[in-house]
């Protein structure tokens, strides 16, 4: 028996996708905190409180996509990439995801330095958020490609958000919706590009394992910061 050789077989290439997206079972739009929201048990305080606490989340993601771009020798691969800095940072003329966060805020009664203040933002979401930032930093750029990926099931939870909100939540000043409206579109783009590479980088078994693994922490860090917004805003 040659070295080796006892290794399982590569997935192919779509095993190794129907791997992945079978990972959605433990996707944040099965939290008991995100099915309160999407069936309108959530009070005015605990919207505001998930509003401020995925703030941060909001304005991190252009340094976690910045440090995947540092990390990236590939000119074509950077290229595809930046669009997710300048899409929530916003360019030229064109307002950013997080200008449309902040207009959420508003829609929710949340004033803006109390926003901006992150004072918010519980230790749970901040150690989590902060988690995907330094393993972007770290990780090989390939990796951190790869934790993008929840966002494979991310247009059903935006979907979900417009479709539930505005008949549970009327207070809510329909504005602040442009946010769940513009991600829908630009998380299908990104995933295409997020999972070419990652079907095409995690080839050896060990390595498809290793990329289950990694989408498993990101939906971990998604599941956390709900589990410490619960906590926190209990009414
Ligand atoms: O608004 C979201 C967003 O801009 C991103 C970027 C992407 C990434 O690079 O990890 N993930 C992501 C997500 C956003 N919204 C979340 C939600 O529930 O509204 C979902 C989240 C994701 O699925 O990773």
């Amino acid at each position: 028996m040659s070295a080796g050789s006892d290794a399982a077989a590569p997935w192919t290439r779509g095993e190794f996708e129907a791997q992945l997206r079978a990972k959605g079972a433990g996707y944040h739009i099965h939290h008991p905190f995100n099915v309160k929201m999407t069936t309108g048990g959530c009070s005015r305080e605990q919207i505001r409180g998930w509003v401020a606490n995925r703030f941060y989340y909001q304005i991190n993601i252009p340094l976690k996509d910045a440090a995947i771009l540092s990390n990236c020798p590939e000119r074509d691969t950077r290229r595809r990439w930046v669009l997710r800095i300048l899409d929530h940072d916003g360019h030229g003329g064109s307002e950013g995801g997080i200008d449309a966060w902040e207009r959420l805020g508003d829609a929710v009664g949340l004033p803006r330095d109390a926003l901006r203040s992150l004072k918010l933002v519980t230790p749970g979401v901040r150690f989590a958020v902060d988690a995907y930032v330094n393993f972007a930093r770290r990780a090989p750029w390939q990796e951190a490609v790869c934790s993008s990926l929840t966002e494979m099931f991310a247009p059903q939870i935006h979907r979900d958000r417009l479709a539930t909100w505005p008949e549970h939540y009327p207070w809510i000043d329909p504005d602040g919706f442009a946010y769940f409206r513009s991600r829908a579109a630009l998380a299908e783009r990104d995933v295409e590009h997020g999972l070419e590479m990652t079907l095409d980088h995690f080839t050896r078994r060990d390595q498809q394992e290793r990329a289950l693994e990694i989408l498993q922490f990101k939906l971990d860090i998604l599941w956390t910061m709900l589990d410490s917004i619960e906590k926190a805003f209990p009414l």
